[in-house]
């Protein structure tokens, strides 16, 4: 039952097709499927092919808006449910997440802030095209615990550096943690940007965010016990 739904879903978003990607995501939870494994198996798989088909000339900007404009149809009805799963775990951490300025990509972003409050961690999601120092005023209001920036182009994955800086220069540099990811990011460059952490995937966000947390926490009671 499975692989030829995950096709059917995978073809919904390389043809642009919002309905049908709905329908399809309304009847896997129907069916008992878990919403990760639509995601994962079958939804994303098909914005992999209309990345390819883009590189390679063979799909234009309006057929990739329309694969987008799919892939949030899906989307939407499975973080109903993702979030659903969330909502009874103890709040783990506060986030506030965005992707950087000059970049328009969300959906990935919007899969990493899904999943981390489906895992209990309160998320702000600013949305995308964010400049640094809204990332820097949201993280002082809410007293957040991580900052989380993502990154979709070559062009504006060092604008995930000047997050960094905003927040240095606002003096919230020491409080809270920064991790970054994005289909150009890679760990080296997490390091060189001086990020606490990237993470490859929205499953690894929550597993690196996790681990952030427990660092906060041992260096809070470090430092109570110097
Ligand atoms: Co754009 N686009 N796009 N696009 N687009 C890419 C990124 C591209 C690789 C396509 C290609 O050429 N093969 C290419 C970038 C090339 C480069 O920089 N090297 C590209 C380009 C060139 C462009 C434009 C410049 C096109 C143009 O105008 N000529 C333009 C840019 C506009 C701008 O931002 N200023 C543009 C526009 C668009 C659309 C608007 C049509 C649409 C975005 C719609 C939207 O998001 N609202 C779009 C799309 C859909 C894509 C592709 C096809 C798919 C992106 C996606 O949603 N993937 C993409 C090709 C590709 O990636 N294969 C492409 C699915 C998503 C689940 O994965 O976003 O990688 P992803 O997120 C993953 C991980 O990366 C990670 O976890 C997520 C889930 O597992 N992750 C994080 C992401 N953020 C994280 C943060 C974390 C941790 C992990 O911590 C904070």
């Amino acid at each position: 039952m499975q692989q030829p739904m995950f096709s059917a879903m995978r073809q919904s978003i390389i043809d642009g097709l919002p309905a049908t990607a709905t329908s399809l995501a309304q009847q896997a939870l129907s069916l008992g499927m878990a919403p990760l494994d639509a995601i994962n198996n079958g939804f994303v798989p098909g914005m992999e092919a209309v990345g390819d088909q883009f590189a390679k000339a063979q799909m234009f900007l309006p057929d990739m808006m329309a694969s987008a404009e799919a892939m949030r149809g899906a989307m939407a009805v499975l973080e109903v449910e993702l979030q659903r799963q969330g909502t009874e775990r103890p709040m783990a951490g506060i986030v506030v997440l965005g992707t950087t300025k000059g970049d328009i990509h969300e959906i990935g972003k919007q899969l990493v802030g899904t999943l981390l409050s489906a895992n209990g961690f309160r998320v702000y999601d600013l949305g995308a095209d964010v400049p640094g120092e809204k990332f820097a005023a949201k993280a002082l209001e809410l007293s957040a615990d991580i900052v989380g920036v993502s990154a979709l182009l070559t062009t504006t994955m060092r604008n995930q550096k000047t997050v960094i800086e905003a927040l240095e220069k606002a003096g919230l540099r020491p409080q809270i943690k920064v991790m970054v990811g994005g289909a150009p990011v890679t760990r080296r460059w997490a390091e060189e940007i001086g990020a606490d952490g990237y993470a490859k995937d929205a499953m690894s966000a929550v597993a690196l965010a996790r681990r952030l947390m427990e660092g906060k926490a041992q260096s809070a009671s470090a430092a109570v016990l110097l």
